[in-house]
Formats: C-alpha cells, structure tokens, sequence
C-alpha cells in the first residue's frame, strides 16, 4: 500500500491507522498548495491522476485508488481484522461505529474546515473571515451533541480502541491546532489516545 499525505492533515488518520494495524505500507509526503511544477505537489498532474481534486489523503493498493480518509480507515481496518480496529462481533457496534463515523465528518469536522477554508484554503476573494464566528457556535452545538451520543467510558466502542477513536482524537487535536474551544474532557481523549504508540510513531514519519 502507498499513502500520500501531507503533516497532520486528514491523511494523518490513515497514516495512524496503519501503524495500529502493522501493515507493510510506503508514506508519500504530497505538498498542499505548492506550484503544480513541483514533483511532489497534490496540483503535479500526475498526482492529480489519482486525486482529482488534489486533495489528501490517497491510498493506493494494486489498481485500488481510495481518495476519502474514512474510506481508507475501514479499508486498513478490514485488511488487518487482527487489528481490531473494527470489531467484528456485533451488529449492533458496527451500527455505532457508522453513526459516530457519520458523525465527525458531516458535523464535528465540517466547521474546522469551513474556518480553515475561509482562514487560508479558498482563493482569497471567496474568503469571508466573519464566518469565524458561525464556525465557533457550530463546533460547540456538535461538541454539546457528540456529549450525548458518547458514553464516558475510555473508548467511543465498548472497550477497546477501533478506528472512531482514531477519527475523534484527530478530529479534537485539529480543532485545538485550529483555535476552537475544546472542552477539558475531549482534551484528554486526544492526549490518551496521541500516547499511544502507533499515533507517537505516525508523528514521529511527519515531523
Ligand atoms: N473528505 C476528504 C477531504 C480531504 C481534504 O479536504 N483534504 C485536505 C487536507 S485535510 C486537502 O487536501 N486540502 C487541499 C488544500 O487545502 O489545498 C477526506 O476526508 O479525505
């Protein structure tokens, strides 16, 4: 397998997950908004080929080509079911797994990245820098909704770690890099699971 990715972006989800899981793999460093000229850049047009929207992450695997952070969490998670990244003995925890998944990307992530897209990403006359403030009251009626789908136990599934926990640590430690008000008690998930060595190792390849 090869992973592009680019420092603690979303790739860095991928990135993690598979050094949980112990799978042979080759880390790529893709430049964001770098000159299309550049070799490494996610604009170069032969990267453009796997991504077409020169975005990270990509992972590829013979002629697979997966452009989507979640897709690849659950592609690495089933490759490596020793893992147990996803737990295979319950219908009822897949269906967990799906709504807290569901979750981060259509509303824990979505005002980190709006923030991020007006703060630096969308060309500079779409940028509206008021929309700041929306992104805040968002991020704090999703944080305000994840306390209720979450119990309070060490892991979001039963009791071990699988790829939601991989998803929310990074999702809480990019709110903080991004400035927004994360609570003392998300915080500490982050920390927990950034101790752990396979997320000590991923950031050990993009430092
Ligand atoms: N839905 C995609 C989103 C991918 C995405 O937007 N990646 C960002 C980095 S986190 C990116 O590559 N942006 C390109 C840029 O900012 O130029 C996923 O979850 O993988």
């Amino acid at each position: 397998m090869k992973l592009y990715g680019f420092g603690q972006s979303r790739s860095f989800r991928c990135l993690w997950a598979l050094e949980e899981a112990g799978l042979p793999y080759e880390y790529v460093n893709t430049k964001l908004r770098t000159e299309a000229e550049d070799p490494e850049s996610a604009k170069h047009p032969s990267y453009l080929e796997l991504n077409r929207q020169g975005k990270v992450p990509t992972l590829t695997d013979g002629d697979l080509v997966l452009t989507e952070s979640l897709a690849i969490l659950n592609y690495v998670a089933r490759s490596a079911p020793e893992s147990g990244l996803l737990p295979y003995d319950s219908m009822k925890a897949y269906a967990r797994i799906d709504e807290l998944n569901s979750f981060v990307l259509a509303e824990l992530e979505q005002p980190l990245w709006s923030k991020g897209k007006h703060w630096f990403a969308l060309p500079e006359e779409h940028r509206i820098p008021q929309m700041f403030e929306t992104a805040k009251f968002e991020f704090q009626k999703a944080v305000n909704t994840l306390d209720h789908l979450l119990g309070d136990g060490e892991y979001a599934i039963g009791k071990r770690f699988t790829l939601v926990d991989i998803m929310l640590a990074h999702t809480f430690n990019w709110a903080i890099r991004f400035e927004f008000d994360v609570p003392d008690h998300y915080r500490a998930l982050r920390d927990r699971h950034y101790e752990r060595p396979a997320a000590q190792r991923a950031m050990a390849i993009v430092s």
